[in-house]
């Protein structure tokens, strides 16, 4: 067995050890600590994140920008970037600083983002990465999905693919198509449902594959995604051009919310991508070699 691809077994058997320990676990709250080493092996973690307090408090400003808004599905900033998307960020920074302190220290919150998926909404959210926002070989950022009601697959919680951080080092660019569009039927099989307390929060690598299904219940179901990088990491973007052009860029943490969705800055530091980008080859590489269900024993 190549290198590469031990350590891929291992992360899915560590991954797979885990699922049956989260699973005892979520029948109580999870910690209110984060185990920053579960998110480096497996890619995500349970934490509790907010307390009742917060949680109305959250749930008051997101409210007010998800009344306007009844889609199926409704993200800002992606589906609204701008002065509203960036007011949010910088209000649910501020009255989270000392929760997101204490809980990383060392680490600052560059983007404070909403995820809305009403309820009775038939609203699939694929399987996906998110981007490469700092220099990977050095660092990593850690992403908190929160919602703000309980929830379950089932009302639209998010799942996860234990591991999937692990198959490929290569940078995640924004893109008109992501790597993983045609691979859902592979994917879908590999995810682990998470159950979540209002309040509770999936910490996870954004290199972990995530998604979630559509909302059959019969209530709302609002959610925060806060984006946390090392104090000293430079954040970058990296856009991959209809020509298959990669370019790269230093940017600053207003990019995430006033620069529109999925776009290359308009003016900013260029930097070197040091990888190509991620290809749905990459993804197909590592469940040939070893994602697979069975191959893990589940
Ligand atoms: O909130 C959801 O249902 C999905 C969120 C998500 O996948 C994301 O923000 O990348």
């Amino acid at each position: 067995m190549t290198e590469p691809v031990g350590r891929l077994h291992g992360a899915v058997r560590s991954a797979t050890a885990t699922l049956h320990r989260t699973a005892a676990r979520w029948r109580r709250r999870p910690p209110r600590d984060l185990d920053l080493g579960q998110v480096d092996t497996d890619g995500f973690t349970m934490v509790q994140l907010l307390d009742e307090t917060d949680v109305r408090d959250v749930r008051a400003v997101v409210d007010t920008v998800i009344a306007d808004n009844d889609a199926g599905f409704f993200a800002s900033p992606a589906h609204a970037w701008g002065d509203e998307a960036r007011r949010v960020d910088q209000v649910l920074k501020a009255r989270l600083a000392g929760r997101l302190a204490d809980l990383l220290p060392g680490y600052e919150p560059f983007m404070v983002a909403i995820t809305s998926k009403p309820r009775h909404s038939s609203q699939q959210i694929k399987f996906h990465h998110d981007w490469t926002y700092t220099d990977e070989r050095r660092h990593h950022p850690v992403f908190l999905w929160c919602p703000l009601v309980d929830c379950t697959a089932h009302s639209g919680a998010l799942q996860v693919i234990p591991g999937s951080h692990l198959w490929s080092e290569r940078i995640r660019p924004s893109r008109t198509l992501e790597a993983t569009e045609h691979l859902q039927g592979e994917l879908e099989p590999l995810a682990v449902e998470l159950a979540f307390r209002a309040g509770d929060a999936v910490a996870f690598h954004p290199g972990t594959l995530h998604g979630s299904e559509p909302n059959s219940s019969p209530i709302d179901r609002p959610a925060i995604t806060i984006a946390l990088a090392p104090q000293d990491a430079q954040l970058v973007h990296f856009h991959l051009d209809q020509g298959g052009e990669l370019s790269g860029f230093n940017v600053d943490e207003s990019f995430f919310t006033l620069n529109p969705y999925g776009q290359p800055p308009a003016a900013a530091d260029p930097i070197a991508p040091w990888s190509t980008a991620l290809t749905e080859q990459d993804l197909r590489d590592a469940l040939h070699d070893g994602a697979r269900p069975e191959e893990a024993g589940r």
